[in-house]
């Protein structure tokens, strides 16, 4: 069977050990990661998502935080501090480090990120393939509003520095128009038997992905049925920042209205079915009334047998989809 998965950072990697252990090696997982995260600190290229894919299914993630290595230490970082290096709110562990050191002299080299990404994954074998979505840069900015006045911040910074405290007033995908899909991300959703969407953030993580000309239009057309997981629950995310950019797009922080966001594929959007949580059941016949098959089950991540039962709810759905 091959799978491919649009995932954002922490909740999509958690989703995919689940996927991963519920489908077993034999089958052919594709990940196209979100890369409008990624940011250029001291010189190096960071890719929170693709790095948090990579460190989870490899082993190597620090469970407690969701990101970043297990057993990091932080000398280079009290280093920096100590010379003032700005900026002083991103932490870098010295681990970490080195995958950015790695991945910066291979893109300063010429290589594309998703040949980057690759080589990275020798070494960690995470069990899926990896893409970034793009080869090409594209960042995501929030724009706030303060003492009304409106700026834009790289979304790291609205995330990390200003811990989502400000009003997001829009999302602007900065170079989103002229990015072209990475190698092998238009073939894995057009020859795909099953298309995920990770329970990640539908804005700023599966959003950007979409937002990548052709890709939105490769789900809208793809033979495998699309069944895509609610990050909200009840109110609110199940981590991250999904109320304040919702808002920002005029959506609510519900299950079913980000299965409205994202629509149905009889219409113009790409879900054919949704998953909410068993508290959110309530919400199931408004989702089905707009034209996407929707089941209630359990959604919480708490261990990874909870989470390979919801990777097993979404392939039942993708089935029932693929059968109706
Ligand atoms: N999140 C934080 O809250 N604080 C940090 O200092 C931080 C550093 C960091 C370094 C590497 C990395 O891969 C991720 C890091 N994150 C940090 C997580 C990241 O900001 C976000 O969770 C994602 O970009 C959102 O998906």
């Amino acid at each position: 069977m091959r799978i491919t998965v649009l995932t954002g950072g922490i909740g999509g990697a958690r989703f995919l050990r689940g996927l991963r252990q519920t489908v077993g090696p034999a089958a052919d997982i594709t990940v196209i990661g979100n890369t409008g995260d990624d940011i250029d600190l001291f010189g190096l290229r960071v890719c929170p998502d693709l790095d948090t894919v990579m460190y989870t299914l490899g082993g190597g993630i620090d469970e407690t935080q969701g990101w970043g290595r297990a057993t990091e230490t932080w000398s280079a970082k009290a280093e920096l501090a100590a010379y003032g290096a700005e900026p002083d709110w991103f932490g870098l562990g010295d681990k970490d480090l080195a995958t950015h050191l790695v991945r910066t002299r291979m893109l300063a080299a010429g290589r594309p990120l998703s040949s980057v990404t690759a080589a990275l994954c020798a070494r960690w074998q995470p069990g899926v393939r990896l893409l970034p979505m793009t080869d090409d840069r594209v960042e995501t900015r929030i724009e706030v509003e303060r003492d009304g006045r409106r700026r834009t911040v790289h979304l790291q910074e609205y995330w990390v520095k200003l811990r989502a405290a400000l009003p997001a007033r829009s999302v602007v995908l900065v170079g989103a128009d002229k990015a072209v899909p990475a190698p092998g991300v238009l073939d894995a959703l057009g020859s795909a038997d099953v298309i995920l969407l990770a329970p990640s953030n539908p804005v700023v993580s599966i959003g950007t992905i979409l937002a990548v000309p052709g890709i939105r239009a490769a789900l809208a057309t793809a033979a495998a049925p699309v069944v895509g997981l609610s990050p909200i629950i009840g109110t609110g995310p199940v981590r991250g920042m999904a109320n304040q950019v919702l808002q920002a797009v005029g959506v609510a922080a519900t299950a079913s209205a980000v299965a409205g966001f994202y629509g149905s594929r009889r219409d113009t959007g790409v879900l054919d079915g949704w998953l909410v949580d068993s508290s959110d059941a309530g919400q199931v016949g408004q989702v089905a009334a707009s034209g996407i098959v929707c089941r209630a089950v359990p959604l919480w991540m708490t261990d990874v047998a909870t989470t390979t039962s919801m990777a097993q709810e979404a392939l039942l759905l993708a089935k029932e989809v693929r059968g109706a």
